[in-house]
């Protein structure tokens, strides 16, 4: 058989080889070319020849001899490129914190009120002219905002000189007064609350009250649209004004006027002839009609201080007078202003 003589040369070329290699010993170093390289490389190259002359009859050669395929070495791996470092997240913006509220502006404190200043001096009579302490009770200035109605300079200490003060006012609260000034020493007296539209005028000073020392004084207290009330005031000892009444009770109020169905008139009798003291006349006329006017007049003097009373048999009546018959003057009293 071929395939076993080709077999057989191998096994010789490998024994001679063997052989050869003893030979040289341990004392020579073995060279390459002495391993006969062609040996070797003939016999593999017979073995793989014979494969292609031949019919196979066994395993195929390969399976035994065909070293295996060298594993080709792994492709490097590339390195892995270096990934970008994350951004960092950004930071979220922080919330914006609450305006803190504006705290509430203190409530200014109260202003303490000013104390009230003092009224303002009044045009008369200057505080100089009180004398302290007043005989005459406590009283104070007149108000610089009252209202005068009356001022007139009369002589009641009967010194000569007309320097004593009678003055009418009302007050911003509808008060109305009549007051004196003697000598620094100040007196008043109220008067109803209506004066107006007449007010509180004095008048002057003559002699109507026999028992009170000095001359009294006349003065409007007040009135309507048509007529005046006239008052009668006299000082005491201490020079202090006073009011005179009327049949011991009600201040003495007289009413002069004149419309066309009544008719009222005042005189005064400074001159005690007829009754024997001085005091007054008040005579009231009223409109009958047909009948003409009816008249009627009475006499009036001091019998007790500071209060008048009728005079007896002084009274008088008359009928049927006629418009001439009554008189021209309402107001009679010589050296007194006319009202
Ligand atoms: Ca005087
Ligand atoms: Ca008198």
């Amino acid at each position: 058989m071929k395939h076993s003589r080709h077999l057989t040369r191998s096994i010789s070329a490998l024994v001679a080889a063997t052989l050869a290699l003893t030979a040289c010993g341990s004392s020579s170093t073995p060279s390459a070319s002495r391993i006969d390289p062609v040996d070797r490389d003939d016999s593999i190259e017979f073995v793989g020849q014979s494969d292609t002359d031949s019919a196979p009859t066994g395993p195929p050669p390969s399976t035994l001899v065909t070293p295996p395929k060298p594993q080709p070495e792994p492709e490097p791996q590339p390195e892995p490129e270096p990934q970008p470092e994350p951004e960092p997240e950004p930071e979220p913006e922080p919330e914006p914190e609450p305006e803190p509220e504006p705290e509430p502006e203190p409530e200014p404190e109260p202003q303490p009120e000013p104390e009230p200043q003092p009224e303002p001096e009044p045009p008369v009579p200057g505080p100089a002219d009180i004398v302290e302490p007043s005989p005459c009770g406590p009283i104070d200035l007149i108000p610089a905002d009252a209202t005068i109605t009356g001022d007139l300079l009369v002589d009641v200490d009967n010194d000569g000189d007309a320097d004593d003060r009678l003055i009418g006012y009302e007050t911003a609260g509808g008060d109305w007064y009549l007051r004196a000034v003697i000598d620094g020493i100040h007196s008043e007296v109220a008067l109803p609350d209506d004066a107006w539209p007449q007010g509180v005028v004095p008048l002057g000073m003559t002699e109507l009250g026999s028992l009170t020392e000095g001359l009294e004084v006349l003065a409007v207290t007040g009135g309507g649209a048509s007529g005046k009330s006239l008052g009668i005031f006299g000082f005491d000892a201490d020079d202090c004004l006073f009011r005179f009444t009327v049949s011991g009770g009600n201040p003495l109020d007289i009413y002069i006027g004149a419309t066309v169905n009544f008719l009222d008139a005042f005189g005064c009798l400074s001159t005690p002839y007829v009754f024997g003291t001085a005091g007054f006349w008040s005579s009231a006329y009223v409109n009958e009609g047909p009948d003409g006017w009816f008249g009627s007049s009475a006499a009036f003097g001091e019998t007790s201080p500071g209060d008048f009373t009728y005079l007896p048999a002084s009274d008088d009546f008359i009928d049927g007078l006629t418009l001439d018959d009554l008189p021209t003057d309402m107001f009679d009293c010589p050296g007194v202003t006319h009202p």
